[in-house]
C-alpha cells in the first residue's frame, strides 16, 4: 500500500495495522482505543488537548530489546542497514506513520537518537541538519510537532564522569556543543521544550569528587544554555528530569525537591521546570504522585514521561503505564495544576519478549487508554468533590480565630503559647479517614460491580 503522509507518498511499513480509532470500552478489537476518544470533552477541553502524547524516539524507534544478558529481539532495521543515513530517514518515515496511526502529535528526541554519531562532530551536525530539514518535510501537512529535545550526554564513552559534571574541561566544551546543536534542532522542529536529564551526573564515591564544584560547572551549563536558547528564539521551558540513580549511584537531580532546591540556588527557577517521570520518582522511594506534587505546589510541573516502574524490580524498567490508580492521581495532579507547558512523553518501551510492529502499537494503546482513563476519573474526583471537601474539613480549624492568625503570620509564638495555657489539652486532631477515603476511590474508580 501507499500512505500519503504529510508532504510525502511512501511505502506502508506496518501494513497490517491500520489506524486506531476509537471504539469505546467494550470493544474487542485489540487494535482500538477503548478510553481514549480524541474529542471527548472533559472539564471543558477535548481529551487530545488534555493528554499532549509524545512518542519517544530512542524507545520506540531505535530500541530492540537488547539487555545486559541478550542481544536485540526487535528488528528496527525498517528495511536498511543501521547506522546509515538510509537508515535514519527510515526511522522518521516509521516514526511519523506510527504516529498518524495513533493519532500522537508530539515527539521527544536525543541527538543521536536521530542520526548516528560520527566520528567528527561537525559530521555529526551535518547529518543532524539533513535529518531535521528531513523531518520538517514530513510534518508539512500533518499536526505532529516536537514536545523536546535533548543532547545524550552519557552514552559516549567521554561522558565516562559526567557531561556538566566531569573533571574534564576539553569534555564540558564537548557537552557545550552537543547541548548547542539539540537547542538549534528543537527550536527548528518548533519543540515546547528541552530536557536535561543528568544520567551521569552524579558520583560513584565522594573520595574522588569535588560536589560542590561539579554543581556550579552543571549550574554554568544550564545558564550558558538558557542564554543561547533565548538568543535564537527558545520561548518554551527548559526542563530538569530528576532521577536518583542509574547509571551513577548517586545523581545530583535525585528527586523534585532537589532539583528544585538546586534551580533556586543557581537562579535557574524562571527558566525551568520539571520533567517528571514515572518510573524515578518509585526509584527515588517516592509515588509519582508525590513527585507531581511538591513540582505542582513550587510552580514546577512543566513535562511528564509517561511510563512506569515494577514494585518487584530496584531498577527502571520504563514499562507502558497500565496501573490506572496512577494514572488517575497523575491527572488528578495535572489537572489540579491547569495542565501542562509540556506533555506525556511515553518514555516507555516493550517488554524483550513483546518483539513485533503489533506489540509497538499495543503499548501505546495501553499507555494512552490508562491516562485517558485516568483523566476520565480524575476530572470525576474532582466533580464529586469527595477528596477536596474532605481535605478543606480536615484543616478547619485554621478557619478560626488563633488558626487564622497563624494562616496571615499575624501572631508570635507569646500569643500561641499564652493562647495553649487558656485552653488546656488540645482535643485529639481529626481523624485521617484513610481507608473511607480508599474506599470512595476504588468507588469512583469501579462503580458499579
Ligand atoms: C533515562 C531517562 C532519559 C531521559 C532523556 O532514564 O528517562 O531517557 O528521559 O534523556
Ligand atoms: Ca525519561
Ligand atoms: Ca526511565
Amino acid at each position: 500500500t501507499i500512505l500519503f503522509i504529510g508532504g510525502s507518498t511512501m511505502a506502508e511499513l506496518f501494513n497490517n495495522i491500520p489506524k486506531i480509532a476509537y471504539e469505546g470500552p467494550k470493544s474487542k478489537n485489540p487494535l482500538s482505543f477503548r478510553y481514549y476518544d480524541a474529542d471527548r470533552i472533559i472539564l471543558g477541553k477535548p481529551m487530545k488537548e488534555h493528554l499532549p502524547f509524545a512518542m519517544a524516539w530512542w524507545h520506540n524507534l531505535c530500541a530492540i530489546g537488547a539487555d545486559m544478558f541478550g542481544r536485540g529481539t526487535a528488528d528496527k532495521d525498517f528495511g536498511t542497514e543501521n547506522g546509515t543515513m538510509a537508515h535514519a530517514k527510515a526511522k522518521v518515515d516509521a516514526g511519523f506513520e506510527f504516529m498518524e496511526k495513533l493519532g500522537i502529535r508530539y515527539f521527544c528526541f536525543h541527538d543521536v537518537d536521530l542520526v548516528p554519531e560520527a566520528g567528527d562532530i561537525k559530521e555529526t551536525n551535518a547529518r543532524l541538519d539533513e535529518i531535521s530539514d528531513y523531518i520538517l518535510e514530513k510534518m508539512k501537512g500533518t499536526d505532529i510537532k516536537c514536545l523536546w529535545g535533548t543532547a545524550n550526554m552519557f552514552s559516549n564513552p567521554r561522558f565516562v564522569n559526567g557531561a556538566g559534571s566531569t573533571n574534564s574541561a576539553d569534555v564540558y566544551c564537548f557537552a557545550a556543543a552537543q547541548i548547542k546543536k539539540a537547542l538549534d534542532i528543537t527550536v527548528k522542529l518548533g519543540g515546547r521544550g528541552y530536557v536535561f536529564w543528568g544520567g551521569r551526573e552524579g558520583y560513584e564515591t565522594l573520595l574522588n569528587t569535588d560536589v560542590k564544584f561539579e554543581q556550579e560547572n552543571i549550574a554554568n551549563l544550564m545558564k550558558m544554555a538558557v542564554e543561547y536558547g533565548r538568543s535564537i528564539g527558545f520561548k518554551g521551558d527548559f526542563y530538569i528530569e530528576p532521577k536518583p540513580k542509574e547509571p551513577m549511584k548517586h545523581q545530583y537531580d535525585f528527586d523534585a525537591a532537589t532539583a528544585i532546591g538546586f534551580l533556586r540556588s543557581y537562579g535557574l527557577d524562571k527558566d525551568f521546570k520539571l520533567n517528571i517521570e514515572a518510573n524515578h520518582a518509585t526509584l527515588a522511594g517516592h509515588s509519582f504522585q508525590h513527585e507531581l506534587r511538591i513540582s505542582a505546589i513550587n510552580g514546577m510541573l512543566g513535562s511528564v514521561d509517561a511510563n512506569q516502574g515494577d514494585t518487584l524490580l530496584g531498577w527502571d524498567t520504563d514499562e507502558f503505564p497500565f496501573d490506572v490508580y496512577d494514572t488517575t492521581m497523575c491527572m488528578y495532579e495535572v489537572l489540579k495544576n491547569g495542565g501542562l507547558t509540556g506533555g506525556f512523553n511515553f518514555d516507555a518501551k516493550n517488554r524483550r519478549p513483546s518483539y513485533s510492529y503489533e506489540d509497538m502499537f499495543y503499548g501505546f494503546i495501553l499507555g494512552m487508554d490508562s491516562f485517558a482513563l485516568g483523566l476520565i476519573k480524575a476530572a470525576k474526583l474532582i466533580e464529586e468533590g469527595t477528596l477536596d471537601n474532605f481535605i478543606k474539613e480536615r484543616y478547619e480549624s485554621f478557619e478560626s480565630e488563633i488558626g487564622k492568625k497563624i494562616r496571615s503570620h499575624t501572631t508570635s509564638l507569646k500569643e500561641l503559647s499564652d493562647y495553649a495555657e487558656k485552653m488546656g489539652a488540645p482535643k485529639m486532631p481529626g481523624s485521617g479517614r484513610q481507608e473511607y477515603l480508599q474506599s470512595a476511590l476504588n468507588q469512583t474508580l469501579f462503580g458499579e460491580a
